[in-house]
């Protein structure tokens, strides 16, 4: 279908090609950027959760974590900072203390704390941190990651298996807390979640995602689309708009990123069934509106900012063209404002009222990101220069880089959000170093891949990294390796248990986090999850591990040998 308004369509052209400074002078750019931010944040914001840019101090937003400090912990390594990662991941492990009475997003948390403390755990290594023997099965970021979500858990306990949007980490769910949701809140842990699952060997994770994913793929209405809320007790839809942006977004994000993560068919299914309805209904000459899940009618002709990943997930998926076409609509919003407006209008070309910001989002940059590796386009280099311009021009501070309250007249807000340090800056800086360990693909020898686990059985790094949704990368390999290695320790258990026991069934106890997707979680008191009050620290494996060649002999003598 055709969308029956004008859009300004201005081409793309490559004629900057000769006025784009090189690389090298852009890195150095962003990292200055990027030193300005962090350490206006430490200097005048640590230990709270955010930087205020405007009056140069500090305030708690999304709990009170230092969020700023674990969110931009391997933004620090991709520039390279070796040493200042070492120092922030220590200080971390010292002071950072989950066992707090505070009500937390449990999206926020998990994407922020969770995945910003499990990349930093799957880079330590190239960080040239002291890695303990089962590095990456285990390691104190890794328990500190583990010790979040097990926060997160109780959220999870809800007849439908979808999550509440809030959980307080000392107490669990309050009980006079709403059960209404957004989708992205109920659909956005699988990477997080099964990569804690395949890395510690504990299953809990992955199966109450899997099970949140499942409960709400079965909401879709009868033309395959997902609104906006949901009641994740009556699994009533409470907002009905269906469409890519917020509230959403990051849903569809994670079952194209499950998909390749954990090389599972069922969530790339998923995903084009719906990708489907959504390109019937939802799209016009390459925008994406808002229409009613049920009848797939027009409910709003908007953009949103945080739309502007699309056009990197279809390139993940191959459908360049269409990822190309869209970008340019939303590039040509960028040009017209200095900024993606958080809401704008399509039929007007212009913004929405009270929603003229531009707190500083990665999305346009994280599809130029994408778009530029699979394409070579010089487009997306401009972009690239164009936000660095307006960036700078625009938000910074003397003491920071502030959020810009309505991009018409540049007045700013005095808060600069994490995602700043973590995503914005991160995906700018991977733009213009299209070589950079992190977009994988290396050689062997050139530093892209690394060894890990006792013995170095396990190769790292060299499947290339999937990005969380706060641009947190996560390595394939290393979930890989971890859960092959608890699944040999799984079987030589299960051999040893059925000599000692000959009748027990060996195996019934506990799968490997892989073999249970779809079953029902264990029940709370089974699982690792804390209890409200509860103060008690589990060892993340549960059973004393083998060493890789003491399983070799092991198992040459347990046929014959009753010792
Ligand atoms: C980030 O926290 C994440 O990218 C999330 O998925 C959407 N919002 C912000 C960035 O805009």
């Amino acid at each position: 279908r055709s969308f029956p308004y004008k859009m300004p369509s201005e081409c793309m052209c490559k004629c900057n090609i000769l006025l784009l400074p090189p690389p090298q002078t852009n890195k150095k750019r962003i990292k200055s950027m990027f030193y300005h931010a962090y350490n206006s944040y430490l200097d005048n914001a640590f230990p709270y959760d955010e930087l205020r840019p405007l009056t140069c101090d500090g305030q708690d937003t999304w709990g009170s974590f230092s969020l700023t400090l674990i969110d931009a912990l391997d933004t620090l390594l991709v520039l390279g900072n070796q040493t200042e990662f070492q120092r922030v991941a220590s200080i971390l492990q010292d002071t950072v203390d989950f066992d707090i009475d505070v009500n937390a997003s449990v999206f926020e948390t998990n994407i922020r704390v969770v995945g910003g403390l499990l990349s930093a755990h799957l880079l330590a290594g190239r960080a040239g941190m002291e890695l303990e023997p089962g590095w990456p099965c285990s390691g104190p970021l890794l328990r500190m990651a583990a010790e979040a979500a097990r926060r997160l858990i109780p959220a999870f306990q809800t007849p439908t298996g979808m999550p509440y949007g809030t959980v307080n980490l000392l107490h669990g769910v309050s009980p006079t807390e709403t059960p209404v949701t957004c989708t992205a809140g109920v659909g956005t842990f699988i990477l997080e979640f099964a990569t804690l699952s395949r890395l510690t060997g504990d299953p809990t994770f992955e199966d109450v995602a899997r099970r949140a994913l499942t409960a709400l793929w079965k909401t879709r209405s009868d033309i395959g689309l997902v609104g906006n809320h949901i009641d994740v007790l009556s699994k009533k839809w409470v907002a009905q708009d269906a469409g890519i942006g917020a509230g959403v977004d990051s849903y569809f994000e994670y079952l194209v990123k499950g998909a390749i993560l954990l090389q599972d068919e069922e969530l790339l299914n998923m995903f084009h069934a719906y990708d489907a309805a959504i390109q019937n209904y939802t799209r016009f000459d390459d925008w994406y509106l808002w229409v009613q899940m049920h009848k797939g009618t027009v409910s709003m002709p908007i953009f949103q900012s945080l739309e502007a990943f699309w056009p990197g997930l279809q390139s993940l998926l191959g459908n360049l063209d269409s990822a190309v076409r869209t970008f340019q609509n939303y590039y040509s919003v960028w040009r017209q404002f200095g900024g993606l407006p958080e809401f704008y209008s399509i039929p007007q070309g212009y913004t929405v009222d009270k929603r003229e910001g531009y707190p500083l989002r990665p999305e346009l940059i994280e599809s130029a990101m994408y778009l530029f590796r699979a394409t070579g386009d010089h487009t997306y280099l401009q972009l690239g220069l164009d936000a660095l311009e307006s960036i700078e021009k625009v938000s910074r501070t003397p003491c920071g880089y502030a959020s810009v309250k309505d991009l018409r007249d540049h007045q700013l807000d005095n808060r600069m959000e994490s995602f700043f340090l973590a995503e914005t800056i991160k995906y700018l800086y991977l733009l213009f170093d299209p070589t950079h360990f992190l977009h994988g693909g290396g050689m062997e020898g050139d530093g892209s891949w690394e060894e890990g686990g006792e013995g170095g059985q396990c190769v790292l790094g060299a499947g290339g990294f999937i990005f969380n949704t706060e641009a947190h990368p996560l390595d394939p390999a290393a979930l890989y390796c971890c859960s092959r290695h608890s699944k040999e320790r799984q079987e030589l258990r299960d051999a040893l248990l059925s000599l000692s026991h000959p009748k027990k069934k060996a195996g019934s106890q506990s799968k490997p986090a892989d073999e249970r997707a779809g079953e029902p979680p264990q029940s709370q008191s089974e699982s690792i999850a804390l209890k409200p009050g509860e103060k008690k620290t589990l060892p993340t494996l549960s059973c004393p591990v083998q060493p890789f060649s003491a399983r070799l002999s092991v198992l040459g003598q347990v046929f014959s040998d009753n010792s």
